[in-house]
Protein backbone atom coordinates (compact mmCIF):
# COMPACT_ATOMS: atom_id res chain seq x y z
CA UNK A 1 0.00 0.00 0.00
CA UNK A 2 1.41 3.38 -0.53
CA UNK A 3 -0.12 6.41 0.89
CA UNK A 4 -0.63 9.94 -0.11
CA UNK A 5 2.30 11.06 1.99
CA UNK A 6 4.73 8.67 0.16
CA UNK A 7 3.41 9.87 -3.36
CA UNK A 8 4.15 13.04 -2.18
CA UNK A 9 7.38 13.23 -0.37
CA UNK A 10 8.84 10.48 -2.70
CA UNK A 11 7.90 11.40 -6.39
CA UNK A 12 8.56 8.17 -8.32
CA UNK A 13 10.92 8.74 -11.48
CA UNK A 14 8.57 8.82 -14.27
CA UNK A 15 9.82 6.45 -17.60
CA UNK A 16 9.56 7.43 -20.81
CA UNK A 17 10.44 5.68 -23.81
CA UNK A 18 11.58 8.72 -25.93
CA UNK A 19 12.74 6.31 -29.32
CA UNK A 20 12.27 2.52 -29.57
CA UNK A 21 14.45 1.17 -26.71
CA UNK A 22 15.79 4.39 -25.50
CA UNK A 23 14.29 4.92 -22.28
CA UNK A 24 14.17 8.70 -20.14
CA UNK A 25 14.05 7.62 -15.97
CA UNK A 26 13.59 11.29 -14.97
CA UNK A 27 15.33 11.63 -11.19
CA UNK A 28 16.66 7.94 -10.95
CA UNK A 29 20.18 9.35 -9.94
CA UNK A 30 18.55 11.85 -7.39
CA UNK A 31 18.82 9.10 -4.47
CA UNK A 32 22.25 9.02 -4.00
CA UNK A 33 23.72 11.98 -5.98
CA UNK A 34 25.96 13.10 -3.32
CA UNK A 35 27.72 9.73 -3.41
CA UNK A 36 27.75 9.76 -6.75
CA UNK A 37 29.69 13.10 -7.31
CA UNK A 38 32.09 12.18 -4.41
CA UNK A 39 33.20 8.86 -6.42
CA UNK A 40 33.18 11.73 -9.41
CA UNK A 41 35.85 13.75 -7.18
CA UNK A 42 37.64 10.25 -6.52
CA UNK A 43 38.28 9.70 -10.36
CA UNK A 44 39.03 13.82 -11.59
CA UNK A 45 41.86 13.72 -8.58
CA UNK A 46 43.75 10.58 -10.50
CA UNK A 47 42.64 11.41 -13.90
CA UNK A 48 41.52 15.35 -14.10
CA UNK A 49 39.07 17.16 -16.72
CA UNK A 50 40.56 18.06 -20.27
CA UNK A 51 39.89 19.10 -23.47
CA UNK A 52 41.07 16.82 -26.03
CA UNK A 53 41.51 17.59 -29.76
CA UNK A 54 39.30 16.40 -32.49
CA UNK A 55 41.35 14.69 -35.24
CA UNK A 56 40.61 17.51 -37.26
CA UNK A 57 43.33 20.22 -34.17
CA UNK A 58 40.17 21.61 -32.41
CA UNK A 59 40.00 21.51 -28.78
CA UNK A 60 36.91 20.15 -27.18
CA UNK A 61 34.47 22.68 -25.10
CA UNK A 62 33.83 19.73 -22.99
CA UNK A 63 36.38 18.72 -20.65
CA UNK A 64 36.24 14.50 -20.37
CA UNK A 65 38.00 12.35 -18.33
CA UNK A 66 37.66 8.49 -17.97
CA UNK A 67 37.53 5.52 -15.49
CA UNK A 68 37.00 1.91 -16.02
CA UNK A 69 39.44 -0.51 -17.96
CA UNK A 70 39.13 1.64 -20.82
CA UNK A 71 38.41 5.51 -21.51
CA UNK A 72 37.80 6.71 -24.98
CA UNK A 73 40.24 9.55 -26.45
CA UNK A 74 40.62 11.92 -29.14
CA UNK A 75 43.46 13.52 -31.02
CA UNK A 76 44.87 14.09 -33.96
CA UNK A 77 45.09 10.16 -34.81
CA UNK A 78 41.66 9.72 -33.98
CA UNK A 79 39.28 9.16 -31.64
CA UNK A 80 39.41 5.29 -30.02
CA UNK A 81 39.21 3.83 -26.31
CA UNK A 82 42.17 2.77 -24.52
CA UNK A 83 43.17 1.43 -21.23
CA UNK A 84 45.84 4.55 -20.44
CA UNK A 85 45.43 7.76 -19.62
CA UNK A 86 47.50 9.80 -22.24
CA UNK A 87 48.12 12.62 -20.16
CA UNK A 88 49.72 10.11 -17.46
CA UNK A 89 50.71 7.14 -19.12
CA UNK A 90 48.87 5.34 -15.89
CA UNK A 91 45.58 3.21 -16.39
CA UNK A 92 42.95 4.91 -15.82
CA UNK A 93 40.81 4.86 -12.56
CA UNK A 94 38.89 1.58 -11.76
CA UNK A 95 35.39 2.65 -11.88
CA UNK A 96 33.82 3.19 -8.08
CA UNK A 97 31.55 0.72 -7.56
CA UNK A 98 28.36 3.17 -6.62
CA UNK A 99 28.52 4.34 -10.24
CA UNK A 100 28.94 0.59 -12.06
CA UNK A 101 25.87 -0.22 -9.64
CA UNK A 102 23.67 2.90 -10.63
CA UNK A 103 24.57 2.18 -14.22
CA UNK A 104 23.58 -1.44 -13.80
CA UNK A 105 20.20 -0.44 -11.91
CA UNK A 106 19.03 1.60 -14.57
CA UNK A 107 19.58 -0.58 -17.24
CA UNK A 108 18.06 -3.16 -15.54
CA UNK A 109 15.38 -0.87 -15.35
CA UNK A 110 14.91 -0.32 -18.99
CA UNK A 111 14.85 -3.90 -19.53
CA UNK A 112 18.50 -4.50 -20.18
CA UNK A 113 19.64 -7.37 -17.41
CA UNK A 114 23.44 -7.49 -15.85
CA UNK A 115 24.53 -4.47 -18.18
CA UNK A 116 28.27 -4.69 -17.18
CA UNK A 117 29.85 -1.87 -18.35
CA UNK A 118 33.56 -1.63 -18.50
CA UNK A 119 34.07 2.33 -19.71
CA UNK A 120 32.78 5.43 -17.93
CA UNK A 121 32.90 8.53 -19.96
CA UNK A 122 32.82 11.76 -17.58
CA UNK A 123 32.20 15.01 -19.38
CA UNK A 124 31.91 18.25 -18.04
CA UNK A 125 29.97 21.27 -19.53
CA UNK A 126 30.31 25.01 -18.66
CA UNK A 127 28.26 27.61 -19.78
CA UNK A 128 29.46 27.80 -23.58
CA UNK A 129 30.30 24.23 -23.98
CA UNK A 130 28.07 21.91 -26.62
CA UNK A 131 28.74 18.91 -28.28
CA UNK A 132 27.38 18.48 -32.24
CA UNK A 133 25.55 15.79 -33.14
CA UNK A 134 27.04 12.78 -33.12
CA UNK A 135 26.86 8.78 -33.34
CA UNK A 136 28.56 7.07 -30.78
CA UNK A 137 29.93 3.63 -32.49
CA UNK A 138 33.78 2.94 -31.06
CA UNK A 139 32.49 0.63 -29.55
CA UNK A 140 33.26 -2.83 -29.99
CA UNK A 141 29.66 -4.24 -29.70
CA UNK A 142 26.47 -2.23 -30.08
CA UNK A 143 24.29 -5.06 -28.67
CA UNK A 144 24.92 -3.33 -25.18
CA UNK A 145 22.70 -0.92 -24.43
CA UNK A 146 24.66 3.06 -23.24
CA UNK A 147 23.69 4.48 -20.07
CA UNK A 148 23.97 8.28 -19.53
CA UNK A 149 23.14 10.27 -16.46
CA UNK A 150 23.27 13.99 -15.96
CA UNK A 151 24.07 16.53 -13.20
CA UNK A 152 23.85 19.73 -12.70
CA UNK A 153 22.86 22.70 -14.45
CA UNK A 154 19.85 21.88 -17.11
CA UNK A 155 20.94 21.13 -21.02
CA UNK A 156 18.92 20.75 -24.35
CA UNK A 157 19.74 17.30 -25.61
CA UNK A 158 18.83 16.19 -28.71
CA UNK A 159 18.24 13.12 -30.89
CA UNK A 160 17.46 12.13 -34.30
CA UNK A 161 17.86 9.09 -36.34
CA UNK A 162 20.22 7.14 -37.85
CA UNK A 163 21.22 9.72 -40.82
CA UNK A 164 22.63 13.22 -39.63
CA UNK A 165 19.92 14.54 -41.71
CA UNK A 166 17.09 13.39 -39.77
CA UNK A 167 15.25 16.46 -38.06
CA UNK A 168 16.62 16.45 -34.40
CA UNK A 169 14.07 16.22 -31.34
CA UNK A 170 14.67 18.12 -28.37
CA UNK A 171 14.40 17.00 -24.86
CA UNK A 172 15.84 19.10 -21.19
CA UNK A 173 18.00 16.53 -19.46
CA UNK A 174 18.14 17.80 -15.84
CA UNK A 175 20.44 17.08 -12.18
CA UNK A 176 19.34 12.98 -11.99
CA UNK A 177 18.23 12.51 -15.06
CA UNK A 178 19.21 8.89 -16.57
CA UNK A 179 18.63 7.66 -20.21
CA UNK A 180 19.03 4.54 -20.96
CA UNK A 181 19.73 3.53 -25.24
CA UNK A 182 19.78 0.47 -26.69
CA UNK A 183 18.31 -1.71 -29.13
CA UNK A 184 17.37 -0.16 -32.35
CA UNK A 185 18.56 3.87 -30.72
CA UNK A 186 21.70 2.83 -29.65
CA UNK A 187 23.17 4.07 -33.09
CA UNK A 188 21.18 7.79 -33.41
CA UNK A 189 22.15 10.89 -34.00
CA UNK A 190 22.46 12.86 -30.77
CA UNK A 191 24.01 16.24 -29.60
CA UNK A 192 24.08 18.62 -26.82
CA UNK A 193 23.04 22.44 -27.35
CA UNK A 194 25.07 25.14 -25.32
CA UNK A 195 24.86 25.37 -22.12
CA UNK A 196 23.74 28.14 -20.59
CA UNK A 197 24.45 29.75 -17.10
CA UNK A 198 23.08 29.42 -13.98
CA UNK A 199 24.02 27.84 -10.50
CA UNK A 200 23.41 24.27 -9.20
CA UNK A 201 23.00 23.90 -5.53
CA UNK A 202 25.56 20.86 -5.72
CA UNK A 203 27.58 21.34 -8.56
CA UNK A 204 27.11 25.35 -9.18
CA UNK A 205 28.07 26.40 -12.80
CA UNK A 206 28.24 23.47 -14.59
CA UNK A 207 26.58 20.27 -15.54
CA UNK A 208 28.43 16.96 -15.82
CA UNK A 209 27.72 13.69 -17.97
CA UNK A 210 28.29 10.07 -17.28
CA UNK A 211 28.15 7.37 -19.98
CA UNK A 212 28.57 4.34 -19.43
CA UNK A 213 29.53 1.94 -21.98
CA UNK A 214 30.85 -2.09 -23.17
CA UNK A 215 33.40 -0.22 -25.23
CA UNK A 216 35.93 -3.74 -25.17
C1 LIG B 1 22.25 8.11 -27.80
N1 LIG B 1 27.12 12.76 -24.30
O1 LIG B 1 29.37 11.31 -24.36
S1 LIG B 1 24.19 12.00 -23.16
C2 LIG B 1 28.64 11.26 -25.36
O2 LIG B 1 25.19 14.94 -22.44
C3 LIG B 1 27.41 12.07 -25.40
O3 LIG B 1 27.31 14.66 -22.55
C4 LIG B 1 26.04 13.70 -24.25
O4 LIG B 1 26.75 12.09 -26.38
C5 LIG B 1 26.18 14.49 -22.98
O5 LIG B 1 28.87 10.54 -26.34
C6 LIG B 1 24.70 13.09 -24.41
C7 LIG B 1 22.93 11.08 -23.97
C8 LIG B 1 23.43 10.01 -24.89
C9 LIG B 1 24.64 9.41 -24.68
C10 LIG B 1 25.05 8.39 -25.50
C11 LIG B 1 24.25 7.95 -26.54
C12 LIG B 1 22.65 9.59 -25.93
C13 LIG B 1 23.04 8.55 -26.76
C14 LIG B 1 24.63 6.88 -27.36
C15 LIG B 1 23.82 6.44 -28.35
C16 LIG B 1 22.62 7.05 -28.59
FE1 LIG C 1 27.39 10.46 -27.70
Amino acid sequence: MTDLFDTLTEPLPQREEIAASAVLLRGFARPGDRDVLDAIDSVIKRAPFRHMQTPGGHAMSVAMTSCGRAGWVTDRRGYRYAADDPDSGRPWPQMPDVLSSLAQRAAAEAGFADFDPDACLINRYVPGAKMALHQDKDERDFSAPIVSVSLGLPAIFQFGGMARSDKPRRYELRHGDVLVWGGPSRLVYHGVLTLKDGEHPLLGRQRINLTFRKAL
